[in-house]
């Protein structure tokens, strides 16, 4: 009736366990996409929204959701995520009442758990911004680089070095399109699977420079597998590969320890309400 304000909807748990649910159901849904899955372009997706902030000036993060706007959608970085958002567009007009950028978080922990990872705890509260809250371009890892760059874009959102390193190990996941980012194959032989396979095949692997037309980057004897410069800055390093070698050997402090840096990472800038975290039931 008019004068009297609609009732305002408040989500519970069960509410965005639906949504859960849902992202879930399409991933099963919809699996003639690249290797057989859209879960690793959802982390990608879920990963540039966060991998934005900037501890210093607190903007950025997976607060806002402003990848839906140019110029960060065109941002070079972001190439090929476009797939991603259009796979969940459906999901948020089911679901009107949850934010973007809580979406686009929830979805990556649904992929990552759905694909055999760890629990990921999450917890809502991510507001969408307008165009104005844009991040200015080159704040994502630029992979022909090495060390040195990855410390300073790591160390910008708040990571050490065993953080990075850490959350390096989502490569296990995926691949890189010549579309898109300009280079070209998977890093192990199961990408829709999350294992400690990355750190096994950086560590125990031959890895030569490819020899193309396209971007440097390595492959392995088979020529299958490929590795960025920035995987194998990972190897080189001797501080980084210290926590290569702990979890190419060990798989439960791997995904201990990406657990725990994922859920840092999705809540990059948040200003929250709510502490409780929620841990959603994997979907068989
Ligand atoms: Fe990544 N990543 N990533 N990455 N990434 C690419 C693809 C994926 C770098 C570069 C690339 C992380 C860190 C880095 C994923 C998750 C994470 C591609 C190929 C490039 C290039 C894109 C294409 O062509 O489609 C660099 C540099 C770094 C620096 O360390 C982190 C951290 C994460 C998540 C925690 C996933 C998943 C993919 C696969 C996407 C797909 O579409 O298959």
């Amino acid at each position: 009736a008019a004068g009297i304000p609609a009732k305002e909807f408040v989500p519970t748990q069960e509410d965005y366990v639906k949504i859960y649910n849902e992202v879930a159901k399409r991933l099963v849904d919809f699996d003639e996409y690249d290797d057989g899955s859209y879960g690793p372009v959802l982390v990608r997706l879920a990963w540039h929204a966060s991998g934005t902030y900037d501890v210093e000036t607190k903007t950025g993060g997976s607060n806002g959701a402003t990848m839906r706007f140019q110029p960060e959608s065109d941002h070079g970085a972001n190439a090929g995520l476009k797939a991603a958002r259009d796979f969940l567009e459906p999901v948020k007009q089911m679901f009107p009442w949850i934010s973007y950028s809580d979406l686009w978080t929830l979805a990556g922990v649904c992929a990552l758990q759905q694909m055999g990872g760890p629990t990921i705890p999450w917890r809502p509260g991510r507001a969408d911004a307008d165009i104005s809250a844009c991040t200015p371009d080159g704040r994502l890892p630029d992979a022909t680089k090495e060390q040195k760059h990855l410390r300073a874009i790591f160390g910008r959102m708040g990571f050490n070095d065993q953080e990075i390193v850490a959350l390096s190990g989502a490569h296990a996941l995926g691949r890189c399109h010549t579309d898109r980012s300009g280079f070209d194959g998977p890093w192990t032989f199961s990408p829709t699977m999350l294992t400690n396979d990355y750190y096994k095949l950086l560590v125990g692997e031959k890895w030569n420079w490819r020899k193309w037309n396209g971007p440097a980057q390595y492959e392995d004897k088979t020529k299958a597998l490929m590795m960025l410069p920035t995987d194998m800055a990972l190897v080189k390093d001797k501080e980084f590969k210290k926590w290569v070698d702990k979890y190419a050997k060990d798989q439960d402090a791997f995904f201990k320890d990406f657990s725990g840096v994922v859920v840092k990472l999705f809540e990059l800038g948040v200003p929250f309400k709510q502490e409780e975290r929620w841990s959603f039931k994997v979907v068989e």
